[in-house]
């Protein structure tokens, strides 16, 4: 037997000391696309998605709401779970870091790098930054606005002294440039793999990897009077969801190495330079891609607490309606670069090239099959050129959109759709259907025929990002629901098949916040 193709992809696993908010939605849907594209695709996928709920930035969070800190990672975690639900994130496993399989996980990680040689017990003095569980440099920080220290991240930082087990980092260095060498598509895009490898060449320190100044944590294996580093604790969960340290295990040979774990560009360094690391010390072999997306403002602004702009995804979902919002994120920004949230261009997009462009085609042809057809998929006489033409671009949509999700170009792909939409609202009015109702009924039928198939790949494309929608038009079409999946991409629709009355796909957006 063949054997089959797999996919592993993972978003970050998020911090549980706030709510989420449009960002952390941002990421894992990019994941779930993914996801959902391959498995359309025949692959056998696992979508891992989970919190990060040790340290001390969780700890102090816990602390100012007044809670134990496991009651409260329950409860901010739940929050994190209900988005993915809201979302319709099609995830296969929701870690914790705080459970068991975690703890035997990361401690056994912990003791490979020991039985390795590389790490080894001193003491840490320097600036850490709670806010970016990160440990920094003098030459690191720049001035606040008060003269007061700060990272470059513009976190606060604190002085700390303690005791703590290293990481040979600086040991790893050759080894690292050597494996980005050897593995040009390990970071994307390419500007930032080109950061991380002047990073890397900028010479590497090693790595403070426990403390012995707060509780809530992994406690190290052979003393527990230290915490593990929770950068070291979190970065694991992509090897525990796979049953480390059972290498045998089914989950393990059949999804390690990761074919993706996907981030923001404020966590590369980690993902890009620690993690790999990590492995590669440990006899582990390293993920096939870290993809580095950007980062969105809110009209303009960055998104902060302080500021109080923190945009809401489960608002959002509610003013917009959950397609609009899966299709605005990764339609909006080419994937990678930096992006601006407005209320304009949401609305904008849904009325233009939801409402109009996609939800006008479905709703023009299939009222018109309804009218003049019987409500019939309707038979079609010889294709004319202008026919094949727009099926063929139909049918080329898959193979150009699998090397485009191959490479995380979201909004290429979606670009990809609505040429082809484009191209079929323009071949509706070249072509008239209504007004070859008496002149030529047996053309009518050809062109709606050609229009109703178009659709058809429409529909069955635009299933990884907006399922309801997506589903909706399949079902206008009367699409055997076992047959959405890509292997059965050129399964022409068939003529006399009898469809359902129509009914918009889209509601259009009217400025007070009400749709019709
Ligand atoms: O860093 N725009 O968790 P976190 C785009 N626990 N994406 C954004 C964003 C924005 N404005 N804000 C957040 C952590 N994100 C660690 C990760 S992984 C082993 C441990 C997204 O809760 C983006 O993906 O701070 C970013 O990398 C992530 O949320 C940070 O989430």
């Amino acid at each position: 037997m063949a054997h089959k193709k797999t996919y592993y992809v993972t978003t970050p696993i998020y911090y549980v000391n706030d709510a989420p908010h449009i960002g952390h939605a941002y990421t894992t849907l990019s994941c779930d696309v993914l996801a959902r594209f391959k498995r359309l695709d025949g692959f056998e996928v696992k979508f891992l998605t989970g919190t990060d709920e040790h340290g001390q930035k969780v700890e102090k969070a816990a602390a100012v709401a007044g809670v134990d800190p496991q009651k409260f990672t329950d409860d901010v975690s739940a929050n994190f779970r209900k988005l993915a639900e809201v979302m319709n994130f099609s995830f296969d496993d929701f870690i914790r870091t705080t459970e068991k399989r975690h703890k035997i996980s990361a401690q056994a990680l912990w003791d490979k790098l020991v039985e390795t040689g590389n790490i080894y017990l001193a003491s840490y003095s320097g600036w850490y930054a709670v806010r970016d569980e990160a440990f920094y440099t003098e030459a690191d920080l720049k001035d606040g606005p008060d003269g007061e220290k700060l990272a470059p991240t513009g976190a606060e930082v604190e002085w700390v002294e303690e005791p703590s087990y290293f990481f040979r980092l600086s040991a790893w260095e050759k080894t690292l440039l050597t494996f980005y060498d050897e593995h040009p598509e390990f970071v994307m895009p390419q500007s930032r793999r080109n950061e991380v490898i002047s990073f890397v060449k900028g010479g590497l320190n090693d790595l403070s990897i426990s403390r012995t100044t707060f509780q809530w944590g992994i406690p190290v294996p052979e003393n527990n009077d230290h915490i593990m580093y929770v950068w070291l604790d979190a970065l694991t969960n992509y090897i525990t969801a796979v049953d480390f340290p059972d290498q045998k295990s089914i989950d393990y040979k059949t999804f390690w190495p990761a074919d993706l774990h996907m981030v923001g560009k404020d966590i590369l360094r980690f993902h890009a330079v620690y993690w790999p690391a990590f492995l590669l010390a440990a006899g582990l072999e390293p993920p096939k891609r870290i993809f580095a997306h950007g980062w969105w403002t809110n009209e303009g602004q960055k998104i902060s607490k302080s500021i109080g702009n923190v945009i809401d995804p489960l608002v959002l979902v509610r003013n917009y309606g959950l397609d609009a919002v899966r299709y605005f994120l990764l339609r909006e920004v080419p994937f990678g670069n930096d992006g601006d949230f407005s209320h304009q261009s949401m609305v904008r997009r849904l009325n233009g090239e939801l409402a109009n462009d996609l939800g006008n085609l479905c709703q023009r042809v299939l009222s018109m099959i309804a009218k003049n057809c019987s409500g019939e998929v309707p038979p079609h006489q010889d294709f004319l050129p202008c026919d094949l033409e727009l099926i063929k671009k139909g049918s080329a949509m898959l193979v150009i959109m699998r090397e485009q999700l191959d490479y995380q170009k979201f909004n290429r792909a979606l670009e990809e759709i609505w040429s082809v939409i484009g191209e079929a609202n323009r071949y509706v009015d070249a072509m008239a259907p209504w007004a070859l109702r008496k002149e030529d009924p047996n053309r009518m039928c050809t062109v709606l025929y050609v229009l109703a198939e178009t659709i058809r790949y429409i529909g069955l494309v635009v299933q990884p990002f907006m399922p309801d929608a997506s589903s909706r038009i399949l079902d206008l079409l009367a699409v055997d629901p076992t047959k959405r999946g890509f292997k059965d991409f050129d399964a022409a629709l068939i003529a006399g098949t009898s469809l359902p009355m129509p009914e918009p796909v889209f509601p259009r957006f009217i400025e007070d916040g009400q749709t019709t």
